[in-house]
């Protein structure tokens, strides 16, 4: 194994792939992650791989099937256990590199690496856990067993916004289920994805079990289509998902697909008002709005929009905009400055069109500024109707846009408008309006009183409508996606 820096201002930290027992330099073109917050600042350094590299990492990841699925859940899960430790120990150090990678908050990248090492564990924990059923049969003598086999080379494509948990929750149920896996994580966070790499490779995990390619261009379409691949797990973009879904069903090859999100949050008259506009702030500004589940619409009843829309104005202004790794700043940059500028533009075409800014954070540096870091102001905007894009179109950054309702039906169906359907947070004291949102809400996750964001690893998370294709991830739902049913009718001779 090569030897890494910590990543600190001394320098980039050298990338390389892992394709069987090797890490490679990789022959593609260069590959270089920035600090978001400080322009010029280079994070981690490498080169991508090339289409030979690519393939020979599915021939890996074949090779080693045969090998990793005969071994016990215990020896698979006691590997994750490992991994999962030494990401604990290294929680700190690795949380800072996320955050200078990434750009949230120092608080949230440590988080973060802490969650994918509880996520590591919790799959650890499958061995003890029932993974198939049995029935009765019709048939005297017989029973029916469902047994469940792993599904083979699985695909994992991964975004940059939760870089080391999402590939934590993807990877650890493929491998603990037998599976092997090639991993392509985004091209603007590979410090993280070696990273929990190296904690894999440390753990013990055999040759060839995971690799991890850093690929560019058309190498991921080259990756999901791959006539090796089982199974594709995505997280990203709908437009990208859907063309790997249509792409993987051409083959007949499952996918697994957690793409876009515009969540609402709805607040009814007989809210806690002082709690909604507290879970609204973290929903909509943590991360700077880079989550699928981020809140990124509020459907106010009129009863309590002024005192809600009031209650985010003030908060808002006591945001700090900056540097994550300083421990005062509330919200970090946004990834590249394209992602700033698309969401500057959607903004400011969203106020042309008419919305009210009722409220605009303050940044450092000017929005433009190419020394700055790439830093959007917290934004609440209000609309006169659904109709803008702003209400539909996802623009992944710290912008909230709010409509006013009458009553909790008027509420669900503005909730409701629009093509995604991942997560909503409803704020109520009524049971009746509550159960009338787990009814009339078309998502795939719920808050009640909470924020629209988060998931744990034991029950399923993802979308409904534009937002997520597929069986969902994490607990049984990732079993029952990383593995294959055999239904066998077993009677004595
Ligand atoms: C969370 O809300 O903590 O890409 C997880 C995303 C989602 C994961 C959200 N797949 O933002």
């Amino acid at each position: 194994m090569p030897t890494h820096t910590t990543g600190g201002p001394a320098g980039p930290v050298d990338l390389h792939s892992r394709i069987g027992d090797a890490w490679i330099a990789g022959g593609g073109g260069a590959l270089e992650s920035d600090n978001p917050a400080r322009p010029g600042e280079t994070v981690a350094r490498g080169r991508t791989v090339t289409a030979a590299e690519l393939d020979a990492a599915v021939d890996a990841a074949a090779a080693a099937f045969p090998g990793w699925s005969a071994c016990t859940l215990h020896e698979r899960g006691g590997i994750l256990a490992r991994a999962a430790a030494i990401i604990d120990a290294r929680a700190d150090e690795w949380g800072t590199e996320l955050s200078r990678e990434e750009g949230k908050t120092l608080a949230e990248g440590r988080g973060e690496v802490a969650r994918a090492a509880q996520i590591l564990r919790y799959y650890a924990g499958a061995a003890d856990r029932e993974s198939g059923t049995v029935h009765p049969s019709p048939r005297a003598g017989e029973q029916i067993l469902v047994t469940r086999r792993p599904v083979g080379v699985v695909a994992a494509v991964t975004p940059f916004n939760f870089p080391i948990a999402i590939p934590a929750w993807k990877i650890a149920p493929a491998l603990v289920y037998g599976n092997t896996v090639v991993w392509k994580p985004a091209e603007t966070v590979p410090l993280l994805a070696l990273r929990l790499m190296e904690a894999l490779v440390q753990a013990g995990l055999p040759a060839g079990v995971l690799n991890l390619v850093f690929a560019a261009g058309d190498l991921g379409a080259r990756l999901v289509g791959h006539e090796r691949v089982d199974a594709v797990t995505f997280t990203g973009s709908t437009a990208v998902g859907r063309e790997i879904a249509a792409g993987a069903a051409r083959r007949g090859v499952p996918v697994q697909a957690e793409m876009g999100g515009k969540n609402a949050a709805v607040v009814l008259a007989d809210a806690d008002v002082g709690l909604a506009v507290q879970q609204i702030m973290a929903g909509a500004f943590r991360s700077s709005g880079q989550k699928c589940t981020a809140t990124s619409r509020l459907v106010l009843d009129h009863a309590v929009a002024d005192a809600v829309l009031d209650g985010l104005a003030r908060e808002v202004k006591s945001l700090r905009v900056g540097d994550p790794l300083d421990p005062e700043v509330h919200v970090g940059p946004l990834i590249t400055a394209a992602a700033r500028e698309r969401v500057d533009r959607g903004a400011a075409a969203a106020v042309d069109a008419g919305a009210r800014v009722v409220v605009r954070g303050e940044t450092p540096g000017a929005v433009g500024d190419s020394a700055a870091g790439n830093f959007a102001p917290p934004t609440v905007l209000e609309l006169d109707s659904t109709d803008a894009p702003v209400w539909r179109e996802e623009l992944f950054g710290p912008v909230l846009a709010a409509v006013r309702v009458d009553g909790a039906a008027a509420a669900f169906s503005a909730a409701n408008d629009g093509e995604y359907g991942l997560s909503a947070a409803v704020f109520t004291r009524d049971i009746g309006s509550a159960l009338g949102a787990v009814d009339d809400l078309s998502v795939g996750v719920l808050h009640i009183n909470s924020e629209s964001a988060g998931a744990d690893p034991h029950v399923p998370f993802g979308g409904a409508k534009a937002s997520g294709y597929g069986p969902r991830e994490q607990g049984e739902a990732a079993r029952d996606f990383f593995t294959t049913a055999t239904t066998v009718y077993l009677r004595g001779a």
